[in-house]
């Protein structure tokens, strides 16, 4: 899925569909993940041991694969921003964003001039390798997402103007960061996370942004996020799908051999 098909997707309502790709060290589980119908992943640098350069390799499967690729830095830091989006990475899922300077500062970091400070590099491998470097940095900028989370009770409060700042497409709710740090450990069906998810979802309509969220497992949560206005929904992450998929298998094959 382009970046383009993935606004657009949201723009008409559709839910879109992705995954925490945290484990997996193969550039097809981008394709492998799309033909179980996800739209978008996201290489997981907050959490994973792998090492940078396999982002190159399975964001750009993911994007020969027609599966957006999205990634979550480690950190704020421009250095670490570049390598993941000149490499193959179309766009962030920032964590820990708390304030309308931190959301402005990632916006800029994501993008070339004019529009932001990402640097130059030799060549970007995007959209294959036809187009000039210009044209190239030009369809980047116009392509690239960036996805603030929303994931303490300071950025909450702040969700409002992290919404509106120029360069941020969507605001993305880190339910299990923001449940902890409430002193709300795991309670993802209570009314913290309930209320979250509607100012969340009203501070990005109200300024024609997209919300989402990752972290509950429980449908009838998904149910209200979704009915509340949560479109962008990261399914499950690939350990915990490939979990459920083995005891699946195991208990089906326990029944077939108990007599
Ligand atoms: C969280 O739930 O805190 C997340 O970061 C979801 O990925
Ligand atoms: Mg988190």
């Amino acid at each position: 899925m382009s970046a383009t098909t993935f606004r657009a997707r949201l723009a008409a309502g559709d839910i879109a569909l992705g995954s925490n790709v945290r484990f997996s060290r193969s550039a097809e589980i981008g394709a492998m993940l799309a033909a179980c119908g996800l739209h978008w992943i996201m290489l997981d640098y907050e959490h994973s041991p792998a090492s940078p350069h396999l982002a190159q390799d399975i964001a750009l499967g993911a994007l020969r694969a027609g599966v957006l690729p999205l990634a979550r830095p480690s950190s704020h830091a421009p250095q670490e921003i570049a390598g993941l989006l000149t490499n193959g990475a179309l766009g962030l899922i920032v964590p820990h964003v708390e304030t309308a300077a931190d959301a402005a500062a990632v916006a800029a970091a994501a993008r070339f001039a004019p529009r932001g400070h990402l640097s130059v590099p030799g060549s970007l491998p995007h959209f294959g390798y036809g187009l000039s470097l210009t044209e190239a940095c030009a369809r980047f900028n116009e392509a690239v997402l960036v996805i603030a989370m929303i994931e303490s009770r300071t950025a909450l409060a702040n969700a409002a103007t992290i919404a509106a700042t120029p360069g941020i497409d969507g605001l993305f709710i880190g339910a299990s960061d923001l449940l902890w740090e409430a002193g709300h450990p795991g309670d993802y069906t209570g009314p913290v996370l309930r209320d979250a998810v509607a100012r969340v979802c009203a501070a990005a309509s109200a300024h024609g942004k997209f919300a989402g969220m990752g972290g509950p497992r429980e449908e009838s949560v998904w149910r209200d996020a979704i009915a509340a206005g949560i479109r962008m929904i990261m399914t499950e992450n690939d350990l915990s799908l490939l979990m459920r998929g083995a005891r699946d298998r195991a208990e089906f094959f326990a029944r077939a051999a108990s007599r």
